[in-house]
């Protein structure tokens, strides 16, 4: 760019300079006010904003910097007392970079229409503020992990066979001609890698053919995921509860301001510290009896009973123990009682609801053949899953948590499509 005297910063950085230090600093035209002998724009980079006054001569060329025009501007910190954050900068130089004629979001904020124009919709304050929380919630599941013994894998994107059931399938035509489908969980491949690697995870999307238009659920979702040999159920939710409160503890130490941005009252985070609730589906029934909600025994909790349930407890709460038909094939039974699953959900507070869905796995290889002709699935189309089973089998425990909704959660919205830079739902592939 043009040479400049003063030091190159962010605008973080000059926030925190002293009076009268030279600065150039890079970013977009957040906000524009022409006061006919000075202009006033407030410039925007990843850091932060500032406002800039800009008199003399540089106003002329200040005025073309239309709304989320890119500029250099260099001048002077000053501290004022109006200014966003105290202090702004007085300019002696403004160089517009790129145009922007006609900035389109402007007055309508419509969540359609943000949602139409979200590739300029990232811009904005409040998307810069949840892609902030959400890189700090990817960062933290990766160092829970990986400070504690577990291995990070892939599994392919290309699958044979459902693995929760095939409602929710996506079909593609593959390249020769044959129909394969998108995963839609990486655990059946994660249950594979145990035997050579003991425990691991990934952190890879997951897809589903979700037909209901509702405020939890994506056709394309990331999906992190743990699979562990030798774990029992009572295990696994002790990973799950600790990771969750990795991630929160993570973005209360990083992401303070973001919360505040987003009017996020961090106070109901900061109460999630382990052991969350535990409640057996039974027990969860008869609570939701009590508040009016008529739950079929064997049926699964949809999203209003979630919600009645979480609004009892000011911290998560798993629900354990499902009956054998609610829950997918793979969940081994309980022992002590078959009729129900070695299973558990984790449901967020706060109206959020389930964030995890997790359990033993089946582990014996007869148990395995019953069931899958229990629920009528052909055992040919799992044969490499069936093997697993002939060869050194032993008990193992897994979930999946799906990030989106955690990030939802955390960051306190009310709509998942707003966790997402780019969200994939039954209506949307664009932008
Ligand atoms: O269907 S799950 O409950 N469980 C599984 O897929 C297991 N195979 C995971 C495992 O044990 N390895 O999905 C897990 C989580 C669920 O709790 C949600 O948080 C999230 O994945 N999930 C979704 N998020 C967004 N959109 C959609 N459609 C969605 N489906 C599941």
């Amino acid at each position: 760019m043009a040479l400049a005297e003063g030091r190159l910063v962010k605008v973080s950085e000059a926030l925190r300079m002293g009076d009268g230090e030279r600065v150039v600093v890079r970013g977009w035209v957040y906000r524009f006010r022409d006061l006919g002998e000075k202009v006033f724009l407030v410039l925007r980079d990843s850091t932060g904003i500032i406002q800039v006054v800009v008199g003399g001569e540089s106003a002329e060329r200040a005025r073309a910097a239309d709304v989320e025009a890119s500029v250099v501007v260099e001048g002077v910190v000053r501290s004022d007392p109006r200014a966003p954050g105290g202090k702004e900068i007085s300019a002696t130089s403004v160089t517009v970079v790129g145009p922007s004629k006609g900035f389109p979001i402007a007055r309508d904020l419509s969540r359609e229409f943000l949602l139409d124009v979200r590739h300029l919709w990232v811009r904005s304050r409040r998307m810069q503020a949840v892609l902030k929380i959400r890189h700090t919630v990817f960062g933290a599941l990766h160092e829970y992990f990986r400070g504690r013994g577990y291995y990070e894998v892939q599994a392919p994107m290309f699958i044979t066979a459902a693995v929760e059931g095939g409602a929710t399938l996506f079909p593609t035509r593959y390249v020769d001609g044959s129909t394969v489908y998108l995963t839609q969980s990486s655990q059946f491949y994660l249950e594979a890698l145990i035997f050579s690697l003991e425990k691991v995870y990934t952190v890879a999307p997951s897809f589903r053919a979700e037909k209901s238009r509702t405020r939890r659920h994506l056709t394309e979702f990331w999906h992190c995921e743990a699979e562990e040999a030798w774990a029992t159920l009572d295990d696994i939710m002790r990973v799950e509860e600790e990771l969750v409160w990795h991630v929160i503890d993570r973005v209360l130490e990083s992401n303070q301001e973001e919360l505040k941005l987003l009017g996020r009252d961090p106070r109901p985070l900061e109460a999630c510290k382990p052991p969350f609730y535990r409640l057996t589906y039974d027990e969860a029934l008869e609570l939701l009896e009590r508040k009016g909600f008529k739950v079929h025994w064997g049926d699964d909790l949809g999203a209003d009973e979630e919600r009645a349930l979480v609004e009892e407890f000011d911290k998560p709460v798993f629900v354990h123990r499902y009956p054998v038909k609610a829950k997918a094939f793979y969940h081994k039974s309980d022992p002590k009682r078959p009729e129900v699953t070695l299973s558990a959900d984790l449901l967020a507070p706060e109206g959020y609801g389930e964030i995890i869905g997790g359990g033993e796995r089946i582990d014996s290889l007869d148990e395995l053949l019953q069931k899958l002709r229990d629920f009528g699935l052909q055992p040919k189309d799992y044969e490499w899953y069936i093997d697993l089973r002939r060869y050194g089998s032993v008990p193992h425990s897994g979930f999946g948590l799906g990030i989106d909704r955690l990030v939802m959660w955390i960051a306190g919205l009310d709509h998942i499509v707003d966790a997402v830079a780019f969200p994939r739902t039954l209506r949307r592939v664009y932008p």
